[in-house]
């Protein structure tokens, strides 16, 4: 009886999101000449790229509406192709994630990583630890979403005189990469809360840390699309809203690897900064310019540190000082148990797109180090269990702190 309940409340609750019935989600395996082929697929309807291929024998992840799954595999067949299936029911993996997140102790009294948090339950975590935590911790709104939710940095300093070397991280940009904001906010409690174990990190170093940087997104895939990646804005298609916040940042805007047709997922925006969010970030930057530098993005998947450019092929003059460091903080993850990143520009390594913040701040803003993290895993794409959060976190903590040993003792 209470589990038929249940399912009565979770088909009236969910009733008007988007439906990722029968999606499959396939990992292709391409020769270049297949991937050539592949191409044609692009933002047709009924597919979606999770990802790109950026060299032979490197995977593609495709999802696949229930209409085109006869068709797509007899192409797969016809050119046989190698594949897996990631997901045979996109649909299952999202109601199982869902159901979880219901039965999950709502504003537990202490935080955990067994879950993914609300736009809403995230802010009152922080304002928690600015009432229980006032000599290390201030929030700070730097602007409101489209839609008016309060983009919240929160600031940990453990004072000092004089600036001090600051780094600036954000999660949540793409909407449906949860694992990211998830990451930013273990980084905000290691930091605050188990300070004792941390204070190496900030008694030298400020940390800004944005958890959600694109809140409307974000909360529309928990309420409407669980596969929803930009921002809510308007756009000139009335069916087509939102921008990529990660092409739409102004240096050398537009100029590869993003849209102008607002239905796509890579929609780099009517202008560069279109996007209130993205001027948000833009400005704190800008006004923190001197004290920061060094800056982590947070996306996902798939296990790449990736540093600038996205716009060229071209390498930063100083492209060895970020390649060192970014292997020093990958060894500390591998130490912590977790799988080894690809390290490289964003071209070389992952696939040229330029309006990304990373080549933001270091082309425009002057943080010379500076980092994309696209965190593992390499199975679950963005429909990451819940389960996986801990061990994903607390891995990549350890890198965290390389990085932010290497500001403390560098600047
Ligand atoms: O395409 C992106 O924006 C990032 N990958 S994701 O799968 N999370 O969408 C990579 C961005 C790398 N940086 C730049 N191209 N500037
Ligand atoms: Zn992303």
């Amino acid at each position: 009886m209470r589990l038929l309940l249940l399912v009565a409340f979770l088909s009236v609750a969910f009733a008007s999101r988007v439906s990722y019935e029968g999606y499959k989600v396939y990992r292709l395996t391409p020769t270049a000449n297949q991937f050539a082929l592949l191409k044609v697929y692009r933002n047709l309807p009924g597919f979606e790229f999770w990802n790109e291929p950026h060299k032979v024998g490197a995977y593609l992840d495709m999802m696949v509406s229930p209409s085109q799954q006869s068709h797509f595999l007899d192409f797969l067949e016809e050119q046989k192709m190698h594949h897996t299936v990631l997901f045979e029911n996109l649909q299952t993996a999202i109601d199982a994630e869902e159901l979880h997140q219901r039965l999950a102790v709502k504003k537990p009294r202490a935080i955990s990583f067994d879950q993914y948090y609300r736009y809403d339950d995230i802010n009152s975590y922080l304002q928690e630890l600015a009432s229980n935590y006032p000599n290390l911790v201030t929030l700070q709104s730097i602007g409101k979403s489209y839609e008016g939710r309060d983009m919240i940095v929160i600031k940990i300093s453990s004072g000092g005189s004089g600036s001090r070397p600051a780094i600036l991280i954000d999660g949540g940009i793409h909407a449906r990469e949860w694992i990211a904001p998830a990451m930013a906010l273990y980084i905000i409690n290691q930091l605050v809360e188990n300070n004792a174990a941390n204070s190496d990190l900030t008694d030298a170093v400020d940390w800004y840390i944005l958890p959600v940087l694109n809140p409307d997104g974000y909360e529309y895939s928990f309420t409407s699309d669980r596969m929803w990646r930009k921002t809510r804005s308007p756009t000139s298609i009335s069916s087509c809203p939102g921008v990529d916040g990660n092409r739409n940042f102004g240096f050398h805007w537009m100029e590869v690897g993003a849209s102008d047709y607002p239905c796509y997922e890579d929609y780099g925006g009517e202008e560069a900064f279109s996007e209130i969010e993205t001027q948000n970030l833009r400005d704190f930057a800008l006004s923190n310019k001197d004290q920061i530098k060094l800056y982590l993005t947070f996306h996902s998947y798939g296990g790449y540190l990736l540093y600038p450019w996205g716009y060229t092929s071209d390498l930063p003059s100083d492209w060895r000082t970020l390649q060192d460091l970014a292997e020093q903080a990958d060894d500390a993850h591998v130490a912590a148990g977790g799988e080894s990143y690809s390290i490289g520009t964003s071209t070389n390594v992952l696939y040229a797109a330029a309006g990304g913040s990373d080549d933001y701040m270091k082309g425009v803003a002057g943080v010379a180090l500076s980092y994309t993290v696209e965190l593992t895993d390499t199975w679950y794409g963005f429909e990451l269990p819940a389960s996986m959060i801990e061990p994903t976190v607390t891995r990549f903590f350890a890198a965290v702190r390389v990085f932010g040993n290497y500001v403390k003792n560098n600047f």
